[in-house]
């Protein structure tokens, strides 16, 4: 069926014509609209002849849909000059809408990035994920502190993007017991007295780029199973909550006992429904499963999915009576697994003893993978120095989750060049001798229709006035900017879009949070969760350092600087929460300070979120991209800033690396240690923060003021953070870079003096950012790893 604007444009104005509404309304009858016209009208084919991927995750951070379908189905153009005829302001309408938050961070946002560009490239790529009742949380800040309270992306009225498919409800069994028979001849097991949790599945339609492709995001929600009447109704209360609490929060509170089974059964229950899905619609459609390989494939991100590969399993030897061997030459040909992040405290293990008793059935079937495993490794013969448990699946009494995907995966990647070979080299290396051909790396991407298109149409109607349009779905395009890298006229307009995207930031903040901004300073933004590796405290140590320097030489300070914040803290890393507190509380003393007014500012943005980025990214100057190198796996906000026209101040950490490859080392501000170096001192070299403190009077000002009653604002004067980095081994390693960073930021500020030469870097940024397109890397996915052609 081919999309029909002109029906779209005549039902919205007869509708808007008839009645007032306010902007929540239209915007409901918007998705209305699309969903009817365009969904409905086309729905999916699922049983068609080409491949379909699923992309599992327990994340996505799509924010808001409205612009982003409008856009894909060319409607945005015809939809504003309709909003406007009848009066109502589109952005105003747009944003009405309410961030869907179903993600923490960069990896659920690259989930949703990778579904617009599945979509753009006319893939059959889905997002298979739960549905929330509550999104991470909504950030408060009171009193300096961060305060969580319950997401409600769902409004009052429900999600106007989903549709419930409940024909395609499914059943996911908890608990139990496992009775083993013999039948025809063949070892039979069946999951007896089990808890069973109802899954519905919602989906939200993706739309592909003006080219009719209609892919889709399924969340599942879980239910109770009414039971026939009559029935107890305390019974039923009580069994129907425990199967809602499955779906009611993104990241449970997993410090209990309590909040680990849930945290299990969440997963469990992702690909248990998502699985059971994709092979019944694969059946019905009249395929053989000695095929799947070549009609399915499945990306499992990071491990939390990664009891798909368990369940698959069970599924065809349980259900289809295939044998092990068959089975798992099925399961390791679909399945493929992203690695996010090489931090310890991330790498899941699960207790053996909560599979026994939530999953019996399928720790089974863990613990044959395993035996397996180990039963081969030792046939061909260890490595010397080598173990078995460095390749085990179980250990002791944990299950380590990165190694069964690892072995239940045809391939296995890490998200930037430095990360993937850390990955393959270090933490998988006893996989990677083994498996070699199965390791790959493939460098994250971001959306430029999402983070340029949509969030800067200033500056991407400007790209396309001096290059034509054909960048927008070939993004590498963006190259031929290089040749207007001395035009004067063109790097003045670069700035001039600069300095009305910090206006807009400017009246935005101004109007909403009533906090007030330098228009003509250098906006200096560090946006992303917060971490310790990811060293904001060390952005800190800095201003405190320039705040030192206006006092003393008041001249010093040549352009004046904002330093913009935005990030949410997990509800249970205290230290991180203390961070957000000092940023808050040295801001709110920055901010008072008359003799620095005027050339330093500090903002802390309460509720990060996908929609406040959009409004941040493109005014933004510096892009504050410094991890302790080998920790960040890639990266994506360095992508976004890169691509609005934002310099990088960052280490040879994740993707930055790759950034300066691109558009060579002086076009990017690089500072501090690299990873090896890192390695190098965590593995055996003596390092020690208290030497350089006493050698750096800079540092022992900033740090100082910690503690000496400088910064208000908390009964232990920060006394905690000052200890973490003193005498408790500064495991980041920010005193060690610190002179290093404040030296590069000199340079930075100096460089910013020179407008023009500024500019110069921005678009030479710009021009090479195309290649972080997420198009690019679903591309090499498709190619790669899934066999899409
Ligand atoms: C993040 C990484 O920290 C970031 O470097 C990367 O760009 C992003 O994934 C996308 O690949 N990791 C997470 O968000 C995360 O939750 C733990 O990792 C599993």
């Amino acid at each position: 069926m081919l999309f029909n604007p002109k029906l779209f444009k005549e039902k919205l104005s007869n509708q808007l014509a008839n009645s007032t509404y306010s902007n929540v309304e239209v915007l409901q009858l918007l998705a209305r609209l699309i969903k009817e016209l365009y969904v409905h009208a086309n729905l999916s084919d699922q049983c068609s002849q080409e491949k379909q991927v699923y992309y599992f995750s327990m994340e996505f951070l799509p924010g808001r849909f409205i612009e982003t379908n409008l856009l894909n189905l060319d409607l945005l153009d015809i939809c504003k000059d309709i909003l406007l005829e009848y009066h109502y302001a589109p952005r105003d309408v747009f944003q009405s809408e309410l961030d869907a938050a179903l993600g923490n961070g960069g990896l659920g946002r690259l989930a949703s990035c990778f579904l617009d560009s599945l979509a753009a490239l006319n893939y059959a790529g889905h997002g298979m994920g739960l549905r929330y009742q509550y999104g991470l949380f909504e950030q408060k800040m009171k009193d300096n502190h961060q305060i969580e309270l319950p997401d409600r992306w769902l409004g009052q009225n429900g999600y106007e993007w989903e549709e419930l498919q409940s024909n395609e409800s499914v059943i996911v069994q908890f608990g139990g017991r496992v009775h083993s028979f013999m039948k025809n001849n063949r070892l039979t097991f069946e999951l007896i007295g089990t808890e069973q949790v109802k899954a519905s599945p919602y989906h939200i339609p993706i739309f592909g780029f003006q080219n009719q492709r209609i892919n889709s995001l399924t969340v599942w929600k879980a239910e109770a199973i009414p039971y026939p009447p009559p029935i107890e109704f305390e019974a039923f209360s009580k069994s129907k909550r425990h199967a809602e609490q499955l779906t009611e929060f993104l990241y449970p509170d997993d410090t209990s006992y309590e909040g680990k089974v849930l945290r299990l059964r969440q997963q469990y229950f992702l690909v248990s429904a998502g699985i059971q899905q994709i092979l019944s619609q694969y059946i019905n459609a009249g395929h053989s499963l000695s095929q799947l390989p070549e009609k399915r494939a499945m990306q499992i991100n990071d491990t939390h999915p990664a009891l798909i590969i368990p369940e698959l399993m069970r599924l065809l030897i349980d259900h289809h009576l295939l044998d092990w061997e068959e089975a798992w030459k099925l399961t390791t040909q679909v399945m493929s697994y992203t690695n996010h992040t090489l931090m310890n405290e991330a790498l899941e293990t699960w207790p053996v003893f909560l599979l026994k008793e939530q999953l019996p059935r399928i720790y089974q079937i863990i613990e044959e993978i395993n035996r397996r495993l180990c039963e081969d490794v030792l046939e061909r013969g260890l490595s010397e120095g080598e173990s078995i448990d460095d390749i085990a699946i179980i250990i002791e009494e944990d299950i380590h989750m990165a190694r069964l995907a690892t072995i239940g995966s045809h391939k296995i990647n890490g998200v930037a060049k430095l990360h993937s070979s850390i990955l393959k080299n270090q933490l998988m290396k006893a996989f990677s001798t083994r498996f070699p051909e199965r390791f790959t790396n493939k460098t994250n991407g971001i959306s430029h229709r999402q983070w340029l298109m949509n969030a800067n149409p200033l500056l991407s109607d400007f790209i396309s006035s001096l290059i034509g349009e054909s960048w927008k779905t070939a993004p590498h395009k963006l190259e031929s900017l290089l040749s207007y890298q001395d035009d004067l006229d063109v790097l003045t307009t670069l700035a001039d879009i600069k300095t009305a995207n910090k206006n807009s930031l400017i009246t935005k903040l101004r109007t909403e949070l009533e906090i007030d901004i330098l228009p003509t300073s250098l906006f200096d933004v560090q946006i992303k969760r917060l971490h310790g590796y990811k060293r904001q405290l060390l952005n800190l140590l800095h201003i405190l350092y320039l705040w030192d320097l206006c006092h003393e030489k008041p001249d010093a300070l040549r352009v004046p600087r904002t330093f913009i914040f935005a990030a949410k803290a997990a509800p249970g890393y205290h230290y991180a929460k203390r961070i957000i507190s000092l940023i808050a509380a040295v801001a709110k003393q920055i901010n008072q300070d008359k003799k620095t007014k005027g050339k330093l500012g500090v903002v802390f943005l309460p509720n990060y979120s996908v929609s406040q980025a959009e409004w941040i990214i493109p005014a933004a100057d510096l892009s504050e991209q410094i991890s302790t190198a080998s920790k960040e796996a890639s990266g994506t906000g360095n992508m976004k800033m890169m691509m609005n026209g934002a310099l990088t101040i960052g280490t040879r950490d994740g993707a930055n690396i790759e950034m300066a490859e691109l558009v060579s080392n002086e076009n990017i501000f690089e500072f501090g240690m690299a990873a090896d170096e890192v390695i190098a001192y965590e593995q055996n070299r003596h390092y020690s923060p208290r030497d350089i403190f006493n050698q750096d009077i800079r540092l022992q000002k900033a740090l100082s003021k910690l503690v000496d009653g400088t910064i208000h604002g908390d009964e232990v004067a920060f006394q905690d953070i000052y200890y973490s980095l003193l005498y408790r081994g500064d495991e980041f390693f920010l005193l060690k870079d610190f002179g290093s960073y404040v030296h590069t930021q000199s340079q930075a500020e100096n460089q910013y003096l020179d407008s023009q030469a500024w500019q110069k870097k921005c678009l030479i940024n710009i021009a090479h950012s195309g290649y972080f397109s997420s198009d690019r890397t679903i591309a090499e996915y498709a190619s790669e790893i899934w066999g899409l052609t």
